[in-house]
């Protein structure tokens, strides 16, 4: 039976707007470790993290929190890793995007010691590649993908002390609809694949997901990071970022589907949930039905 860890990472000093630090409890109140059970999973909820508080300060050289950044991250390195050593499935729970650094410098670190693959998908409506010298706001939950590729403070980007973590070749970036100019640019001298909403209207949600799984094979370690705010705000709008024109429930739900019959998942991020600007603990909700699909419940009634 597969052991999922969850990891609360209750924070938000990543973000812009307060709130994400309370997204681990709103999701356990959904019925997360019921419905993973439910999917005869077994369930560790190893409670909550502890990190500093959030300063609220003025960004510094252009990045804001950075050192409590720094410390969140690594408490969720070390649990992440933990998880992976225990042969766990570890589901980290945010918080905001700037934690994915720890999260995934724990996955690729597995990676390269168990000699597999990674292929990261994540979901978002931005790009989280910015830069401190190019971020209009210096919020570190704009900067995971670029620190990750080993562009950004030397504190971040090194939990694993291998340097890049990721490779630009390890990652699809899908749903994507606000790129600040000099994301933009970044994104395209790395070489990244980007699958942004036009691309999604042309091609259809199917055919984006047959591009992102492709070339995955039983050597792969399938890593999903999930920003809420990928969602449509008019399905999903307890999010701090929220972006008009997201992915629908059923392109949502497609998704997971998809990523659940390759059985290669081995590690999410659920991040980015802001209770304080939920209704009714909907989006939450919501989160708890895709990660039911991501392990394999399912619509299909075609045999
Ligand atoms: N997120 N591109 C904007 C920034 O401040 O860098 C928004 C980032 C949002 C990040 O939602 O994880
Ligand atoms: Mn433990
Ligand atoms: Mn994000
Ligand atoms: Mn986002």
């Amino acid at each position: 039976m597969k052991t999922i860890s969850i990891i609360g990472a209750p924070t938000d000093v990543g973000a812009s707007v307060r709130g994400a630090g309370m997204g681990p409890d709103a999701l356990r109140v959904a019925g997360l470790n019921e419905a993973l059970e439910a999917r005869q999973l077994s369930v560790i909820d190893h409670g909550n993290l502890h990190g500093p508080a959030n300063p609220w300060e003025q960004p510094v050289n252009g990045l804001r929190h950075l050192t409590q950044a720094i410390d969140w991250n690594q408490a969720v390195y070390d649990a992440v890793s933990e998880a992976l050593l225990n042969g766990h499935f570890p589901m980290m729970l945010g918080g905001d995007h700037c934690l994915a650094i720890g999260s995934i410098s724990a996955v690729a670190a597995h990676c390269r010691r168990a000699g597999k693959k990674l292929r990261v998908l994540w979901f978002d409506a931005h790009a989280d590649s910015n830069l401190s010298t190019i971020s209009p706001t210096g919020n570190i939950h704009g900067m995971p993908v670029a620190c990750l590729m080993g562009h950004g403070p030397k504190e971040l980007i090194a939990y694993s002390g291998v340097t890049p973590a990721i490779q630009p070749a390890d990652i699809r970036l899908i749903g994507i609809r606000s790129v600040d100019a000099g994301e933009k640019k970044f994104i395209h001298d790395m070489g990244m694949q980007v699958f942004d909403m036009r691309y999604i209207d042309e091609y259809g949600m199917r055919n984006v997901m047959s591009s992102v799984l492709a070339g995955l094979d039983s050597d792969t370690h399938l890593h999903v990071s999930f920003d809420m705010d990928c969602l449509d705000p008019g399905i999903a709008p307890g999010v701090g970022t929220a972006v008009l024109g997201g992915p629908t429930y059923r392109e949502a739900q497609l998704c997971m589907e998809m990523i659940a019959d390759t059985g290669l998942l081995a590690s999410l991020d659920v991040v980015e949930l802001n209770p304080a600007l939920d209704v009714r603990n909907q989006t939450a909700l919501l989160a708890v039905d895709l990660i039911e699909s991501l392990f394999g419940k399912s619509t299909l009634v075609r045999m």
